[in-house]
């Protein structure tokens, strides 16, 4: 920053000014007076005052972009789980304290007006989390990063929990307006769907198809403590036909609508699901809307500087999201040859250039395929190029592989047993120049065993970049007491500089600062109390240990297990109630897909075991479960500060990285987890003596599959086990609909159940009586608290972004000054 800038901005921050905007924006921004405006109205006016103050940042930076001619990058993702923005805003402009004052000046509570602002939860869980803190960090870093998406009308469902069962309601998070989106109506380009192909004059062309427009709409995406600043930009559909006038005027108001309506539905709501076949006809709408927009939109930004496609690769990367935005690959190709007349293998080139690709998960169900029969019906040019790249990498791999019938079969584009379908990540590998997995266990897994044949063709596209989280927002604003404290001990460059943290390792044994840790802690854990008690009527002591299990509801993830020991700990506490055990309150948050049954039973068996537990009179305050409800990000925010155990317990090999896993270690949580994902990379961090590994290990669990797991064996041979699984089946939990779980039991028991929860509960169990001998250790347990925050440098998404941006993107910072 320039010091003419720096005093703007100074000039800007003080409360006076600030208390200025505000009234001014409260009046021309929201149009109501002091006298008349609802907190909400003030939350808006006040976002609208940090708003101009980012604006100016943004246009320099803009500027700065251009004038340099700097290569951007282009992160394409279908979900962005960004969140609130107003706190966060605060804290990268540091106005936080003179905004509190200045609307404490106008007589509001900054506090409760920020609870105010709705979550935007554009995503589902863990990928599109990931993707905003990229978003934070990219800016953070002054790397020119585009994030781009649909600008979802109705994001992530809102989860009631009514009689213990989760009820989906429609988030509509636009309801109140946005006052952080800038809409840009002369931003739209037309996205075509259907129709067919004919050839003219040497090139071909795609004709009688159906269109909709995209329209833009952008975001400003503040770096922390810098000029930088980015942009999110979201595509929203218009219809190319506004009404239909003479069906208006014959009185047919629906026909009318309807056509319009139809169009529009492409940008209505995020899939809600990774794994139901419903709508999938709408999700490639989806998918293909929103790349077609971008490539549009990403080529006409390149041309406003460059008159030919020649420098294209050196000022252009695109980063695919997982498979969802990999109808990018065909797109480039289409406008590129058709559109642009540039040579298919010249063409060619190109995109295997600027592409890049990561993989978020290996779970079968979630690798994606399409119809051949839908993509000819829907995107029948996309369909001619799919199949023209593949007849040419079909012949280099049988250069390679000779004529391998078998890994040719393997390795296609295209899945021809049955029903022919195209494999999305065979396409997203082969256009790439680089691959990438979550975490050194996944990415080894990747090249390994699930891509091996790539692998072996192009050993030097697969790589790792392990995931990192933004320590902004998950310790500086989640955290305000723990963050407070490390500012005191080693001052505040941490938020730029994760590695810092590893300065309180000096203070570990420090009777002083361990106190003051103890005590941070403390007050989230009676900030989340307080919550509790008001969201869910349960009472709980914040001396308790408050272990966390918070993640989507799903059968690998194992929420099951965490259940089980509960149901074991219940059974030990009743059978003798006198001896003195470790207080836990068991937490569980997360979502289950609206069609994924075993998932919502499972949340249903633990509002049922909680039901139990918490009114049985005899374990009092020893035990208490809770389920809380609408887990997102804000949820988030208040219950990870106040973890003393972070449940990472997945079957090894199943989860690509985690990144919950960061953000309670991050908070001062030990980590109770299996050798899965990054849980590995963590343990090495903190050291094997400050985490709770247990269980079978990915290879392991290979092995055990292919010598046969018996778990009505291991059934049989504990006793324990068996008394919470018989209760489970006979339903001692649900006596109004005893059969309500019989599924549950046979799954596990009888029905070979994949993820081997069975396999690892003695080990767990074993874990758990650890966990509670250290807690009875207030000392030495918050020492291992420390080492887990001040091993958490690598984690942060800071340390990710600076590896994408070197070893995959090869974009350098803008120079903002
Ligand atoms: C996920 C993986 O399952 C996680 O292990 C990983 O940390 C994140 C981010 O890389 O990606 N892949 C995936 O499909 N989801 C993930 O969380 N699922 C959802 O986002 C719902």
């Amino acid at each position: 920053m320039t010091a003419v800038d720096l005093e703007f901005d100074q000039l800007n921050s003080t409360v006076d000014a600030l208390r200025r905007s505000i009234s001014n924006r409260l009046m021309y921004g929201v149009g109501k007076d002091a006298a008349t405006a609802r907190p909400q109205d003030w939350l808006n006016a006040a976002a609208l005052a940090v708003r101009d103050r980012l604006v100016a940042r943004w246009m320099k930076t803009t500027r700065h972009q251009y004038e340099q001619d700097v290569k951007r990058v282009y992160y394409l993702s279908m979900e962005f789980l960004i969140g609130r923005t107003f706190t966060n805003a605060l804290l990268a402009l540091g106005i936080y304290d003179q905004m509190k004052e200045a609307l404490a000046g106008l007589g509001v509570d900054m506090e409760a007006a920020a609870e105010l602002e709705p979550d935007a939860a554009l995503g589902n869980g863990g990928l599109g989390r990931l993707a905003a803190c990229f978003l934070d960090s990219m800016a953070t870093l002054a790397i020119p990063g585009f994030g781009y998406g649909i600008r979802y009308e109705y994001g992530m469902f809102r989860q009631k929990i009514i009689a213990g069962e989760q009820v989906e309601t429609p988030d509509y998070w636009l309801r109140a307006g946005n006052p952080w989106e800038f809409p840009r109506p002369e931003v739209q380009y037309m996205v075509h769907f259907g129709g067919r192909t004919i050839e003219r004059d040497g090139h071909v062309q795609w004709i009688e198809t159906e269109h909709v427009n995209a329209m833009a709409y952008d975001t400003v995406i503040p770096g922390f403590a810098t000029s930088a600043t980015n942009t999110l930009r979201l595509w929203s559909a218009r219809a190319t036909e506004e009404l239909d006038l003479s069906a208006f005027n014959q009185g047919d108001y629906r026909r009318a609508v309807e056509a319009k309506e139809t169009s529009e539905n492409v940008s209505r709501l995020l899939y809600p699901d990774d794994s139901t076949p419903a709508g999938r006809e709408l999700r490639l709408r989806q998918e293909y809307f929103f790349v077609s927009a971008t490539m549009q939109d990403l080529i006409r930004r390149y041309q406003r500087t460059h008159s030919t496609f020649g420098r294209f690769a050196e000022k252009v990367a695109i980063h695919l999201n997982d498979t969802h935005p990999v109808f990018a690959i065909p797109e480039l190709m289409r406008l590129l040859v058709d559109i642009h007349h540039v040579p298919w293998d010249r063409a060619w080139k190109l995109v295997q250039q600027v592409f890049s690709y990561t993989n978020h998960t290996l779970m079968p169900e979630a690798l994606e395929t399409w119809d051949v029969e839908m993509l000819a019906r829907l995107l029948p040019r996309h369909l001619e190029i799919i199949f023209d790249i593949n007849a040419e990498f079909l012949k280099d791999a049988s250069a390679h592989f000779g004529h391998d019938v078998d890994v040719i079969r393997r390795i296609s584009l295209v899945d021809e047993y049955g029903q022919r379908r195209v494999r999305m990540a065979h396409l997203a590998i082969v256009a790439s120049q680089k691959v990438n997995g979550v975490s050194k266990l996944h990415s080894q897994l990747m090249a390994r065993e699930f891509f091996k044949d790539f692998a072996h063709m192009f050993p030097a596209r697969f790589t790792n970049v392990t995931n990192g989280i933004t320590p902004r927002r998950w310790l500086a604003q989640a955290s305000p007491p723990l963050s407070a404290l490390i500012d005191q001990h080693i001052g505040t460059h941490w938020r730029r500089d994760l590695f810092e943290l590893s300065k309180l390792r000096a203070l570990k044994s420090d009777a002083a600062f361990s106190s003051e840790f103890r005590a941070a802690k403390r007050r989230n854990k009676i900030r989340l109390a307080h919550r509790l008690m008001h969201d869910t009527g349960i009472m709980v002591h914040p001396d308790a240990l408050f272990d966390l299990q918070v993640k989507r509801i799903h059968e690998y993830k194992r929420q099951l297990l965490n259940v089980l020991h509960v149901i074991v700990r219940y059974n030990r506490i009743r059978a003798e109630p006198e001896r003195d055990w470790v207080p836990r309150v068991v937490i569980f948050a997360g979502k289950a897909a609206s069609a994924y049954k075993m998932a919502k039973t499972v949340i249903k068996l633990i509002n049922d075991v909680g039901e139990k537990v918490n009114n049985d009179p005899l374990i009092g305050d020893q035990l208490k479960v809770v389920f809380v409800p609408n887990y997102g990000v804000s949820v988030a925010e208040l219950v990870i500060p106040a973890a003393d155990l972070s449940e990472q317990i997945s079957m090894a090999g199943t989860e690509a990285s985690g990144t919950g896993n960061m953000k309670l270690a991050l908070n001062g949580a030990l980590t109770v987890g299996t050798m899965d994902g990054a849980n590995i990379e963590i343990c090495d961090a903190v050291g094997r003596d400050h985490i709770f590994i247990f269980g079978h290990t990915a290879e392991q669990v290979d092995d055990l599959r292919a010598t046969g797991y018996r778990p009505r064996q291991i059934y049989e041979e504990n006793a324990e086990l068996r008394l919470a699984l018989d209760q489970i089946r006979t339903g001692y939990f649900s006596p109004d609909d005893p059969r309500r779980f019989s599924d549950i039991f046979h799954t596990l028991v009888d029905w070979g159940d994949h993820y081997m929860v069975l396999a690892d509960f003695a080990a767990f169990a074993e874990a758990q009586d650890a966990v509670d001998a250290r807690f009875r250790e207030p000392r030495q347990w918050t020492e291992s608290a420390i080492e887990n925050v001040a091993g958490m440098g690598q984690f942060s998404s800071d340390r990710t972004i600076a590896e994408y941006a070197h070893d995959i993107w090869h974009v350098k910072p803008v120079d903002v000054s």
